[in-house]
């Protein structure tokens, strides 16, 4: 009997070896573990067979899993296993955050994706006065591992897949969730997930960073290295596009400088002596989705195709899996709308699609507003149920159209991939600031083109609604959370050992003072990870581990800049620029005549720990094309700095922009700071992502404009001037 099976077996392999190239069918049957791929063959209510894989007989290895993977990481795809539904989430407290966790993975959500506050990415922990307006806002405060023990409370971790987006602040938040799964049963090894740990993309876009770009990269080395000696099922890292098409770049500039900043990673592992087979394997990528459909699906394809030629070349690796992109997608935030907001279900729906059919590997979807759960999540399964998308592998594969894409964004990101190796490599390319002005041009650039109306947004500049209805969304009461952070932290220090808890940070610090040229003489530091993880378990909290670190490594400080040009170029000599030229001539005007006679009429600032800045740069970059003088302030702020640098500037008004919910707390606060110095004349306007239903708050408060997503710059930039002229403050001599 057990021949007779075993043929039968063989003459069904055989069989599907013969419908499909034999390469593929070999690597899906290893896949399906043993199981032959016609399996995978469904049969549609019209009668008609479905393949899991269509071919060009004149190309048998192009095919997905086979190198350069353009056509996908596995063989088989979705027909075997779908990506995994993975929404990212925080916000309020470790409770709150595990309760929506939980009741998510009960409706079909399949993995984990921590959001965290801006406090905890910036290593401060929540009783720190630089972050009374961050706690808990945008995504969930973590002080101490007894955090992210409530924050897992109830989820095996040896089951279920993290991810966790945290960059600045990564040692200790790696570090907690080691020792809360430890504290759960679960051992280093079993861990699966992914940190996202991408360092040199917050120097472009992002901002989360706490040290400078070179001790940055050495804790990234020692948790690369300590992951692949100790968790080989973690990806150590998530190389992220997305942030930089979330501040403006195209899909060309996305892709080039994510597969640049992946090579830096390569090669930092490499220097500090970790084989790239050791580490490869476990890197991961991350984009961004947006509406740019065709595009999109070719920018996932050319990924894979120049991540497995440019790794081969470079780096030699033996193993397979080191050439291998996989990736997680996320829809964009930017192309949502606040006008007609129902039509960002729609938007994410489309651009789902583009993720699914470009193959991505997991998936967060966003949805009409950022906390509609439900709909965003069954935007994804109702994809993996209803639609029999999953059943074809790579089903793009072949178009004339898709593989023509796919290969003019290879040739593309190849150039720019060239100019970042000509400057020294990533970190050199982002040191000399022209890998973050080449997307903040792009960004003013794609913000011209709407303002003038080249690019359409339905709901916002074609079709708007007369009136708007209201949408309620969530309230954060910062202050409570702030409150029972505070004594969260209180109760760990009374109940830890604070002679172990001096040795742990005095370690640290010991270990991040070891430089590269120490080492060269022999002296070798203590992986920066073990130390955190052992702090951890002393109950260190973030910031008491950040700030050991901190007192040798020192903070980042980023400029501010702005982009001339781009702007106004976007605007033609036909149609539209009327308006552009008579709010142009408006503030030439008002610049010359003496009332107002602007020295620095206007600071464009970005308060605490909020590092959202391509919305506020923008605007700069075009209110300067617009005759405005425009002096960005530093991120980071305390609302007294923006005061006080105000007040040295002699500016006439303060431009506010907000995207990190910490609005309610930080404006009011810098209207009282600017009234305490006898400076209540400079009008404050606001930007950003300001819920309508605040908008009466801050008026009372004392705000003269609020200007929301979507408002055109030459907008802002007539409604600021008029307000300034209200408020009949005259320039100092
Ligand atoms: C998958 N598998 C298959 C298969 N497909 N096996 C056989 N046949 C197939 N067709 C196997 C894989 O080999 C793997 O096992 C396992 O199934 C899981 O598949 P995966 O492809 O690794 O998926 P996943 O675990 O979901 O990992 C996806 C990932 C990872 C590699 C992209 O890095 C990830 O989850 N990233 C998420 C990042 C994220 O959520 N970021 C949010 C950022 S939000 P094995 O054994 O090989 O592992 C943000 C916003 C902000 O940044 O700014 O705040
Ligand atoms: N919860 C859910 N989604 C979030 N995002 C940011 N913070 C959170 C959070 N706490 C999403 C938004 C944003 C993108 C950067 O990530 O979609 O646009």
């Amino acid at each position: 009997m057990r021949t007779l099976k075993r043929s039968h077996a063989q003459v069904t392999l055989a069989r599907s070896l013969a419908s499909y190239p034999p390469k593929w069918a070999e690597a899906a049957a290893k896949e399906l573990k043993g199981k032959t791929p016609d399996k995978l063959e469904r049969q549609t209510a019209e009668g008609i067979t479905l393949k899991p894989l269509y071919t060009d007989p004149a190309k048998p290895d192009d095919v997905p899993g086979e190198f350069p993977f353009t056509r996908g990481p596995y063989a088989t795809m979705y027909t075997a296993r779908p990506w995994t539904i993975r929404q990212y989430a925080g916000f309020s407290t470790a409770e709150e955050s595990n309760a929506f966790y939980r009741r998510n993975l009960a409706m079909g959500q399949q993995g984990l994706s921590v959001a965290f506050d801006l406090a905890t990415h910036r290593g401060y922990d929540s009783d720190h006065p630089r972050v009374t307006g961050d706690v808990g806002m945008a995504g969930v405060p973590i002080d101490t591992v007894e955090d992210m023990k409530v924050l897992f409370s109830g989820i095996p971790l040896e089951k279920m897949s993290v991810s966790m987006t945290m960059n600045g602040a990564v040692l200790p938040v790696l570090a907690y969730y080691i020792v809360a799964a430890e504290e759960q049963g679960v051992k280093q090894e079993q861990l699966q997930g992914t940190i996202q740990n991408d360092i040199l993309k917050e120097f472009m876009v992002r901002n989360t960073f706490i040290y400078p770009p070179t001790p940055s990269m050495r804790a990234i080395g020692d948790i690369f290295g300590y992951t692949a000696d100790y968790m080989p099922k973690y990806n150590s890292i998530s190389i992220s596009g997305y942030h930089m098409q979330e501040a403006g770049a195209d899909s060309k500039l996305e892709l080039a400088l994510t597969i640049a900043d992946g090579l830096e990673y390569i090669k930092t592992a490499v220097d500090a002596g970790l084989p790239v087979d050791k580490v490869a394997p476990r890197l991961s990528f991350f984009f961004c989705i947006g509406m740019n459909f065709y595009m999109e699906i070719a920018k996932l394809r050319a990924a894979r195709y120049v991540w497995a030629n440019m790794v081969k070349d470079r780096f030699k690796p033996k193993n397979a899996k080191s050439l291998v992109l996989r990736t997680h997608c996320q829809t964009s935030g930017y192309s949502l709308t606040e006008q007609d907001p129902y039509n960002n279900i729609i938007r994410t729906t489309i651009e789902a699609m583009s993720a699914v059919m470009g193959g991505t590997q997991s998936l967060h979807t966003n949805s009409f507003d950022e906390f509609s759960a439900r709909l965003a999540r069954n935007t994804q399964l109702i994809i993996q149920e209803e639609t029999q998308i999953c059943n074809v592998a790579d089903p793009w594969g072949g178009s004339y159209m898709m593989e023509e894409l796919t290969q003019e964004l290879i040739k593309g990101a190849m150039d720019i991939i060239k100019e970042a190796d000509a400057a020294g490599g990533m970190t050199k390319y982002i040191e000399s600031g022209r890998a973050k002005l080449r997307i903040e041009e792009a960004a003013t650039r794609k913000q011209g083109r709407i303002d003038s109306g080249k690019e359409v947004i339905v709901g916002v500049n074609k079709y708007r609604l007369e009136k708007e209805n209201p949408i309620e969304v969530l309230h954060v009461d910062n202050t409570a959370v702030r409150i029972s952070q505070t004594k969260g932290i209180e109760a760990v220090k009374a109940s830890r050992d604070p002679k172990k808890v001096e040795e742990c940070l005095a370690k640290l610090t010991e270990s991040a003072s070891i430089t590269n040229e120490s080492t060269a003489k022999g002296s070798h530091p203590m992986n920066l990870l073990r130390l955190s993880i052992e702090a951890a378990r002393a109950r260190c909290t973030l910031g008491e581990i950040s700030s050991a670190l901190e007192a040798v490594w020192g903070r980042h400080h980023p400029r501010g800049s702005v982009v001339h040009g781009a702007y106004g170029a976007s605007y033609d000599s036909k149609g539209q620029d009327a308006e552009y030229e008579q709010v142009l001539s408006e503030v030439c005007i008002a610049m010359l005549t003496c009332e107002h006679s602007f020295n620095s009429p206007l600071c464009v600032c970005m308060q605490t720990q909020d590092g959202h800045d391509r919305g506020g740069k923008v605007v700069a970059s075009g209110l300067a094309d617009l005759g405005y003088d425009v002096d960005v302030g530093p991120l980071f702020q305390t609302p007294e700095e923006v005061a006080q640098q105000a007040i040295d500037a002699d500016v006439h008004a303060i431009g506010v922009s907000s995207l990190a919910a910490g609005h309610k707390t930080l404006v009011p606060a810098l209207i009282k700071a600017l009234k305490d110095a006898g400076a209540g004349d400079i009008a404050v306007v606001a930007g950003g992502v300001i819920p309508p239903a605040d908008y009466d708050f801050l008026y009372q408060a004392g705000v003269k404009c609020i200007f929301g997503p979507g408002t055109k710059v030459t907008k802002s930039a007539l409604d600021t001037l008029r307000a300034i002229e209200k408020t009949g403050r005259k320039a100092s001599a």
